[in-house]
């Protein structure tokens, strides 16, 4: 067995151990137990990771374009050729357009700090378009800091001594394995109870002591209710409030004035549902609050999530042995990224698009261009933007433009490497080194490679490598080998080096929000909690929003024309699309199907397993429909991110969804879909 860890969108990064069978092939796959978040548990797909690495569909050789663009017709070509061909179509892009008119774009199919931004080193130092990386967490990450100050919060592990664990808006069972492990302990341990809220019945709901399904997006009518159920009851932690908050009697007047019945209204739970919470909350100062980010995808989801931040603010949970609060570690790794990513290139004029209007940014929308010149090259690296990119037919319709060079570099051929002129075929994290961020714990977990290359497979950082040569980038890091890169960075971090790194497994690095006895306040600049957030300093679209913590009612309604809320959750089996491709994860997954309230499905005259159609004024979908008492009246969900080629029409759930920038900083609504739904023809 081999331990090394994994890169994949998942907070965890476990610590894993691979059988290797060969020094080129894998037998199975486990959690580790040397590192105690871990705790000897990984997910069942990547535990299953041999039919993805060792899949007969892996890229095995660079591919230039025969057929049309989006066909997926390839001819094999060698490397130093595909490279040559990258390096001279960003050379003319420059050369005609400036170099802004190269976007060099990356998601999180790996999270390795050098495979995910390594491609950074080659934007700095040829000045090509920046990167705003908005499709994940921006929305949730924006309303955690309005309140707390920054993407941190209580170590996750303290919440073995809480009695009342919040799990609002997701859904760990399916996204993070290792959680539930924790949550499960300290239920036994101390009897602490697990509320899991939700817009539908998801496993989790489903393993929680009170689970609450409520209409998508409405989720601060129920944290504001709550607040006022606690005033009333006179458990608001004055001193607290006092020492460490911005409370006024303003905000407590404010929120007095959110009753349950209203709060049972707007969310369609059940008076007695939220009565029922009411009790726990209040009767509970051993509150840890672990945040999700599903119910933030909304317009309105940065003032949800700080309206939910409030409750452990307001009951001082953050003071309490076991309490506090988290959502992610996206701040405080204090990696020294100047070698890595070339931050000490970092070129302030040249423009900054965002990864999730690459839609607009494609189809040459002024706005998402910033003025600049248009994006005619491009190089995508850890992205599978044709299906997970909001409103994906403009996405393709950018794609596929004619005058745009676009080179993938993939490990297999998705829908968007379907567009490519070049592909280039990658390695997998089994493949090549790198360290992990573990954004739902507090380490780095270490990612040496276990088995060679398969096939002619490269690494993210030895692509970066091959075009800085051509094209004449120099950057002390494009001379260096990956481990080179990754010792010194770690070095210069004050972590030691790579080898003790190797040895260690994990490097317990993140700097958490100390709470309990413990808490010394909170990370703002006067160490206060903002119940009154200045949400114009937190991001460009700031100014519209709320001043105090608020149901804002700005989400896509359902009208006369598309009546239902559609939301879009995770499925167990696959990571956004990721595990899409392995046999395995599709047998589990089956083919797409929507959740129907049976009483609007017995209204509409749709039986179960029956076709539907949903859409709205982006597209329309057509599969079977699931009759689903988890599901409110009105309220539609469908898991994936299933693949496009699971739909009739060739294409996925994410044309539907609106690629209009979520208030304060950008990010998608993708659970805030109005459609109208029908039988299928
Ligand atoms: N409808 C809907 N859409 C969503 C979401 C949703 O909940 N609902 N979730 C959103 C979220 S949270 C996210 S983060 C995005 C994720 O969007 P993406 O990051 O684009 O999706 P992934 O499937 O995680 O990974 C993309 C690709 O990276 C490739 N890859 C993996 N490792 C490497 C590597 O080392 N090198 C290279 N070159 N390629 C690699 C994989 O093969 C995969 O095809 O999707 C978003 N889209
Ligand atoms: N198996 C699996 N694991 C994954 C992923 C995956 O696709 N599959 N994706 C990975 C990635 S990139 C990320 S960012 C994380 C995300 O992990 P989570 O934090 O779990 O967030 P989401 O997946 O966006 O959504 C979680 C839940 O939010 C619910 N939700 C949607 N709208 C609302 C709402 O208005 N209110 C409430 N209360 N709930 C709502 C959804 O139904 C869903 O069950 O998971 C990672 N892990
Ligand atoms: S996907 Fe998440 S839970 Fe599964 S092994 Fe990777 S880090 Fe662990
Ligand atoms: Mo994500």
């Amino acid at each position: 067995m081999i331990r090394t860890a994994c890169p994949h969108d998942c907070p965890s990064a476990c610590v894993l151990e691979v059988e290797r069978l060969s020094p080129a092939r894998i037998g199975r796959v486990r959690g580790s137990a040397s590192y105690d978040y871990t705790a000897g548990t990984c997910c069942a797909k990547v535990a299953r990771y041999a039919e993805r690495v060792h899949h007969p569909g892996r890229l095995a050789q660079p591919l230039a374009r025969l057929g049309a663009k989006g066909e997926g017709r390839f001819a094999p070509i060698a490397w130093g050729e595909a490279l040559d061909r990258i390096a001279a179509a960003f050379r003319a892009a420059a050369a005609r357009h400036g170099p802004e008119a190269v976007w060099p774009y990356h998601s999180g199919g790996t999270l390795g700090v050098l495979s995910r931004w390594g491609i950074d080193r080659l934007r700095h130092v040829m000045g090509y378009s920046r990167q705003k990386s908005t499709i994940c967490v921006t929305p949730a990450e924006s309303g955690w800091k309005a309140g707390i100050g920054a993407a941190r919060g209580s170590d996750p592990r303290r919440l073995a001594e809480a009695d009342l664990i919040l799990m609002w808006g997701g859904n760990p069972v399916a996204t993070q394995v290792n959680l539930m492990s924790h949550i499960q302990a300290a239920r036994k341990r101390r009897g602490a109870k697990l509320v899991v809220i939700d817009a539908y019945r998801s496993p989790s709901v489903e393993a929680a002591d009170l689970g609450l399904v409520l209409r998508p997006g409405t989720d601060a009518a129920l944290a504001l209710a709550l607040m006022a159920a606690a005033l009333e009851a006179g458990v608001a932690d004055r001193d607290f409030l006092a020492r460490h908050t911005d409370w006024s009697p303003e905000v407590e007047a404010h929120l007095r004035r959110h009753s349950i019945p209203w709060a049972a209204e707007v969310t369609g739970l059940a008076v007695a549902e939220i009565e029922a919470l009411a009790r726990l909350y209040v009767g509970t100062p051993r509150l840890f609050l672990r945040a999700g980010v599903g119910f933030s995808r909304h317009r309105n989801g940065a003032a949800t999530m700080h309206a939910v931040s409030c409750l452990a603010a307001l009951t001082g949970a953050w003071a309490r042995e076991g309490g506090g609060a988290f959502f992610y570690a996206l701040e405080g790794w204090g990696l020294d990224t100047r070698l890595a990513w070339a931050s000490d290139r970092i070129d302030p004029r040249v423009r900054v698009l965002d990864q999730s209007r690459i839609g607009a940014v494609l189809n040459g929308e002024p706005a998402a261009l910033m003025g600049g010149p248009p994006v005619t090259a491009m190089l995508i690296q850890n992205a599978n933007s044709a299906e997970v990119a909001p409103d994906s037919h403009a996405v393709r319709r950018g794609l596929a433009r004619e005058d745009l060079f676009l080179a993938v570099h993939e490990q297999f051929l998705t829908p968007t490497a379907a567009f490519a002129d070049i592909v280039l075929p990658a390695t997998t994290f089994l493949e090549q080194d790198d360290i992990m961020m573990g954004l739902g714990h507090t380490a780095l977990t270490v990612a040496p490679r276990v088995i060679a290359p398969q096939a002619e497979a490269r690494s993210n950082h030895a692509v970066v490598q091959g075009l800085a040569a051509r094209l004449g980038a120099e950057h002390p890091g494009f001379g260096m080998s990956d481990v080179e890169i990754l010792d010194a960075t770690l070095r210069a971090s004050g972590h030691g080096g790579w080898a003790a790194a190797v040895e260690a497994g994990f490097l317990p690095v993140a700097v958490d929000i100390p709470s309990g006895t413990d808490f010394a306040g909170f990370p703002q600049p006067d160490g206060r909690f903002r119940f009154q957030p200045d949400w114009a300093a937190l991001g460009p679209y700031g100014a519209e929003m709320p001043r105090l913590p608020s149901y804002w009612q700005k989400l896509e309604w359902a009208g006369p024309e598309t009546p239902f809320r559609l939301i879009t959750p995770p499925a167990r089996s696959f990571l956004n699309t990721s595990f899409t491709e392995t046999p395995g994860s599709r047998k589990r997954e089956g083919a797409p199907r929507l959740r129907v309230n049976p009483r609007d499905a017995a209204r509409l005259g749709i039986a179960d397993g029956g076709r539907v159609r949903i859409g709205n004024a982006r597209g329309a979908l057509t599969m079977a429909a699931m009759l689903f008492e988890g599901v409110l009246e009105g309220v539609l969900a469908l898991e994936g991110i299933a693949p496009s080629d699971a739909f009739p029409e060739g294409i996925g759930v994410n044309s539907l969804v609106g690629a209009d920038p979520v208030a304060p900083a950008g990010g998608v609504a993708f659970h805030d879909i109005a459609v109208w739904l029908r039988p299928a023809e």
